[in-house]
Formats: C-alpha cells, structure tokens, sequence
C-alpha cells in the first residue's frame, strides 16, 4: 500500500454525525481525505441490508475520489461488496484468517495499543497499524487506556518502517506532533464528522499532515 494513503484517514459510522453520513463523506473527499473506513458500530448502529446499502453508497463515492474505501470488522460485506480492505481489532478475525479468502491486493489494517500488539500486527504481515487511543476519547466505548505520543514513539521505534497511523482523540492542533512523533498520519471521526464545515477542516488536517512529507 501506499502510506500516504494514511495521512489523513477518515473513519465514520452513521451515528457519527448530525448530518446526513453521505453528505459528510462527500464533503470529506472534496477535502482530500487520502483513505476511507466505514465503522458502523455502537448504539443505534446500522444492521444488515440498511448498512449494505450505506456501504456501497459510500463505496461509490471513494471510488468517484479515487480514495481506498475500507470496512471495519465485517469482512463478508467487505467481500460481498468488493471493497479495497478491511480493518480489523485484536478481537476480530486474524490476518492470517482474513489473507485466505480475500483477494490479493487487499489493504489489511489492525489495531494496536501496545509494543506486542503492533510487533504481532507486523508479523502477520498488517499493511498498516492503528494505533491508539493516543489521547481521550467519546467516540468509541470500549477504548483503552490512552497511550500518548510517547506510547506512539515507542511503538515505532519497535516496528520499524511498518506504516503507522495514530487514532483517538486526535485534533487538528495535534498533528504536527503526532507527525514528529512518528507517525504516517492521523485516523480521524469526531474531529471531521461534527466539524461545522468538514471539507474546510479536512483541509487544514492535509496541510498540517503535507509539512512532514
Ligand atoms: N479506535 P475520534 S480510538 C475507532 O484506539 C477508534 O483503536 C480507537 O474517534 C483505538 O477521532 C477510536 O472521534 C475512536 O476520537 C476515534
């Protein structure tokens, strides 16, 4: 994969936002968002045919921006629907699992929140890491103990030249540092998905992300 491809990635899930998740997708991508996941999950998520048919909305429009579109977890409708990769957590089904039955070129990320996480994520052959929570965050219930930039630090060090990308929490103001502290890019919901102008906000995140390229 190419690792700019993480320099501003943009995670959202229809309870993500006030607004309509399409519009906010959209406008996301004129933007520049450099990939895509669609994370439903969590109270009031979409289930079967709704969260097809979302899926593929979205699909359509990654691909009219020429943006990676990944799903997170679900890697039959990520197969069914033919996306370009999936996401998966320490709990989800393993690289090793998802490599058998998907195709080839497909972008395989995983989560860490540790040295030994992100060391085994390598291993088994992870595309990317995510890793987080670097800070705080509302947005996903279940988060870990936030690991900071020096938890982000340490973790590149082990890894090497493995493409990284930092989550949780983060804010345009962050990403500077998160870039210094080694990161490839910023993995983004809340601060893009309930911005007053996302398109505008995206924009300000590449650029902050484009002055260590
Ligand atoms: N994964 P926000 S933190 C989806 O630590 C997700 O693995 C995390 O949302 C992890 O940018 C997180 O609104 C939520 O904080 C990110």
């Amino acid at each position: 994969m190419n690792v700019k491809w993480l320099q501003v990635y943009f995670i959202l899930g229809s309870n993500n936002t006030d607004q309509a998740p399409l519009y906010v997708l959209e406008e996301a991508l004129k933007g520049g968002i450099t990939c895509f996941q669609f994370r439903e999950k969590g109270k009031g998520a979409l289930t079967g045919n709704a969260k097809k048919q979302l899926a593929i909305q979205m699909k359509g429009l990654c691909r009219k921006y020429q943006v990676p579109f990944l799903i997170n977890d679900d890697v039959d409708l990520a197969l069914e629907i033919a996306a370009d990769g999936v996401h998966v957590g320490q709990d989800d089904m393993s690289i090793g699992e998802v490599r058998e039955i998907c195709p080839p070129n497909w972008i395989i990320g995983v989560s860490a929140t540790n040295k030994d996480e992100a060391i085994q994520a390598k291993k088994d052959g992870a595309d990317y890491i995510g890793v987080g929570p670097i800070y705080s965050t509302n947005t996903k219930e279940d988060a870990k103990q936030p690991i900071g930039e020096k938890g982000l630090q340490a973790i590149r060090k082990e890894v090497g030249a493995t493409p990284l990308v930092a989550i949780g929490g983060i804010q345009l103001a962050d990403v500077n540092r998160l870039m210094q502290a080694g990161t490839d890019g910023v993995s983004v919901i809340s601060a893009i998905s309930q911005a007053v102008d996302p398109q505008k906000t995206v924009r300000k995140f590449l650029e902050q992300a484009n002055l260590h390229s």
